[in-house]
């Protein structure tokens, strides 16, 4: 898979050098680009930023740099992300769906956000999701963009290596993932539950499916599927 990012604000995305992402990185699994906004300007002072039509407060990110960045760096198989407070709230069904696409480019906006008429001109000819991380603010798109491309680069086949790690988590089957525990078997007077320590797998297996179901019911009720509710 190819990802592209086009952002002020590149070195953020050093952090995607780390684990196992780099290692998909320097395996070619997953080829990444971070480019820098400021390159598509043309006068003295790199401006990517006016102030809006309209007033309000903030600068709003001109139209004209993020036209030639992705004229040239956007392909036809390409699906454009633009991470914003309003866009759709990414879920892990939509890191499955974009884990599929051979090539994601991340539009990261600082400031109050892009001009409107980019999102238009690019959703005309292609793919385009406005894409949120949740109910809240962040100053700008790369911290959300690094977040998805985590989560998306690790559904690719090759970028986790133990698949089976992956059907277990939360969110993949529907459920939150149940508590987990490790040696030793006391600590600070904190036994590990009995059944885990049983050898009986049937048992095993019906406890933590107990714990999902529990767990979501108390902690996530808007996921409980009918039946369970
Ligand atoms: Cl994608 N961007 C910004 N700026 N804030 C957010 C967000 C994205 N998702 C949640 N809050």
């Amino acid at each position: 898979m190819r990802i592209d990012v086009v952002t002020i604000f590149p070195a953020f995305f050093d952090a995607l050098d780390l684990s196992l992402i780099g290692k998909a990185r320097e395996r070619g699994i997953v080829n990444l680009g971070v480019h820098d906004l400021r390159h598509w300007t043309n006068d003295r002072h790199r401006t990517v930023d006016d102030t809006p039509y309209g007033g309000g407060a903030g600068m709003v990110m001109k139209p004209e740099p993020w036209g030639a960045a992705l004229d040239e760096i956007l392909t036809d198989d390409a699906v454009l992300v633009v991470p914003s407070p309003s866009g759709e709230v990414f879920t892990q069904a939509i890191a499955r769906e974009l884990a599929q696409t051979p090539h994601i480019v991340f539009a990261c906006g600082r400031y109050e956000g892009i001009d409107q008429r980019v999102i238009d001109e690019y959703s005309a000819r292609g793919r385009v999701r406005p894409m949120s991380i949740g109910d809240y603010v962040l100053n700008g798109g790369e911290v959300a963009s690094i977040a998805m491309i985590e989560a998306i680069s690790r559904l690719i086949p090759g970028v986790v290596g133990n698949p089976e790690s992956l059907v277990e988590e939360s969110h993949e089957s529907g459920l939150l993932e149940y508590p987990i525990y490790t040696k030793p078997p006391r600590w600070r007077d904190r036994p590990v539950p009995e059944v885990l320590l049983s050898g009986n797998h049937a048992a095993i297996s019906a406890w933590r499916r107990e714990q999902s179901i529990s767990r979501t019911q108390s902690q996530r009720p808007d996921l409980l599927p009918p039946e369970l509710g």
